[in-house]
């Protein structure tokens, strides 16, 4: 038994999750020698870290997972509109036992430090382990959303109470009768508190900003509905990879502005989006420009707002969660949020009236003085999302340089959101820039597009006995972040902080941090660089 030793292999996957399991099939299926390492003691990435009660995934089920499992796609069963966290990660157990890839991938370990090792043209990845993978090629699979952000309160550690950030949810954490604070209601902060109301003795949700929610639809699938997209599952894939943007199963609006019809018509078609369900829906189908146009925009926020009006019974409780601002942050949906406000023991605490002051011992205490005594406080305050994954750990590329110093002067950049220069041999699975969409058929095409990618490479192995090395350029890393610059320019999202412009961590440089032009046009651009001999790298 060594405790620390070395391996050769042909690649590292870096995250046992959604990415990371297909691009180790993939890997495997191309006949080299692969492994993936995860932090997690089993598979799932962010599915086997969000365990809080009620996370649940806003894609419908027939597009939250593999697009490629034909076979699988037919008979996995799916029995409501929507998957929760323990059925997301149930299906993605089953994948990996499907293939048996298990017996490749290294659980509780940590990729510490990888450096790229000029002569040999490896990558020397030292990991908690105390192994040392020395990989021709490196994929980081490392999530969008798991660098917890905690916010700094003061006192913090003062609390005597349970507490626990949803992005790490411990099992068998029981909240019946008990007291609880939430601080945080984006999208997690929603699921949680319309899941646990029910069963706390007192909620109170700590609220920054107040959000816009739609309903979700979520209920049971009935057998025709199931047969119905197996008939056409070819078609439905085909849709939403190469037609659509968002990839959510539904088109686009492409064409009718929101001030276009009368105010009457508008209301109609917002009334139909609300009762199918679903937040992108209801932003993306309704009209063209609800995410473009502020006029637009207030018309779906003002619609949003009257719904709230109706839904929150005390009109105190009904000010604070009225939004103020635009509606233009990730789109939520939620099966019942609003209404859990009109219990008697939840309750709606507006951090920009009265902010939080102090953690104390024995819970929060705002700047009116008052002190909520709380059992246990849930930190739903998101995640240093996109790039904090990859400037937290130590990735030396050609030149000595590390990726967080590579992107110190500009923010995160990369080719297509998988390479960066100056990081030959490496690919990122979701890395910054790449297609704000549905998950799963993003990271489809992006495993596919990084297998043939180091497929071609492998061509060219030389005779010299030399391992082929494939590296973006400076030149396609730069244009393809002004792409991304320029198709986001007219977003309202870029006008309004959030996670998605790196505007949620304090001290955080607001960046681009997403492709908007669509999946489709994603697609349509990787195709073309394929087909041009991998425009963009260079090989050899
Ligand atoms: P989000 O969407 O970043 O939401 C974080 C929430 O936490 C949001 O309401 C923040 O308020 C709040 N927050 C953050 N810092 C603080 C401090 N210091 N004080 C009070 N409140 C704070 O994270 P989620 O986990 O909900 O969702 C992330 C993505 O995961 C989601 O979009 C899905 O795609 C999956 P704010 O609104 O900024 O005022």
């Amino acid at each position: 038994h060594h405790s620390s030793q070395t391996r050769d292999i042909d690649a590292l996957v870096v995250g046992a999750g959604f990415g990371g399991i297909y691009q180790l099939k993939k890997f495997l299926d191309m006949g080299l020698s692969a492994k993936a390492i995860d932090t997690a003691s089993d598979v799932g990435g962010t599915w086997f870290w969000n365990q809080y009660p009620g996370a649940m995934s806003d894609t419908e089920a027939y597009l939250y997972r593999y697009s490629w499992d034909v076979e699988d796609l037919q008979s996995y069963p799916w029995d409501k509109h929507y998957v929760y966290q323990a059925e997301v990660l149930k299906y993605l157990k089953h994948v990996v036992e499907r293939y048996d890839l298990r017996r490749h991938m290294v659980f509780n370990t940590t990729l510490t430090d990888a450096t790229w090792d000029y002569d040999a043209r490896v990558w020397a990845v030292k990991t908690s382990g105390g192994t040392t993978f020395r990989a021709r090629y490196l994929v980081t699979a490392l999530g969008l959303l798991s660098k917890q952000n905690f916010p700094v309160i003061s006192g913090i550690d003062s609390y005597r109470g349970e507490k626990y950030h949803t992005g790490a949810w411990p099992a068998g954490v029981s909240l019946q009768g008990k007291r609880v604070g939430v601080i945080g209601n984006g999208s997690t902060g929603v699921q949680v508190i319309t899941e646990i109301s029910k069963d706390v003795a007192q909620l109170y949700s700590f609220q920054r900003n107040p959000q816009y929610s739609v309903p979700s639809g979520q209920r049971a699938v009935d057998p025709e509905y199931r047969r119905r997209v197996n008939e056409n599952y070819q078609e439905i894939w085909r849709q939403v990879k190469d037609e659509s943007k968002t990839a959510f199963g539904f088109p686009e609006n492409e064409d009718r502005p929101t001030m276009s019809v009368d105010a009457e018509t508008r209301k109609e078609i917002f009334e139909t989006a609300w009762a199918k369900g679903g937040g992108f829906r209801f932003m993306f189908e309704t009209f063209n420009d609800i995410s473009t146009d502020e006029a637009a925009n207030e018309q779906a926020a003002d619609f949003i707002k009257s719904k709230i009006r109706t839904k929150v019974k005390d009109p105190a409780k009904a000010r604070k969660l009225m939004p103020t601002q635009m509606y233009a942050r990730r789109p939520l949906c939620d099966a019942g949020y609003y209404e859990q406000f009109n219990r008697s023991n939840v309750d709606v605490v507006s951090l920009h009236e009265t902010p939080i002051e102090q953690i104390t011992p024995k819970g929060i205490r705002t700047s009116d003085g008052v002190e909520y005594e709380l059992d246990v406080i849930i930190f739903a305050t998101g995640f240093d999302a996109v790039d904090g994954n990859y400037t937290r750990i130590a990735i030396k590329g050609r030149d000595g340089v590390s990726l967080k110093e590579h992107w110190e002067p500009t923010g995160p950049t990369t080719f297509l959101g998988l390479a960066v220069t100056g990081f030959p041999n490496m690919f990122m699975i979701l890395g910054p820039n790449s297609p704000f969409s549905n998950i799963p058929p993003a990271i489809d095409t992006q495993v596919e597009f990084i297998s043939d990618v180091v497929e071609a490479a492998e061509k060219t192995k030389q005779e010299s006995g030399k391992n082929p090395i494939i590296e973006a350029t400076a030149k396609s890393e730069s244009m393809w972040t002004d792409e991304c610059d320029r198709v986001s320019r007219g977003s309202l999202f870029r006008k309004t902080d959030s996670w998605i412009f790196g505007a949620n961590v304090p001290g955080k440089r607001h960046a681009v941090m997403f492709y908007f032009g669509g999946l489709a046009e994603y697609r349509k651009t990787l195709r073309k660089v394929a087909k041009n001999g991998w425009d963009g790298f260079t090989m050899g």
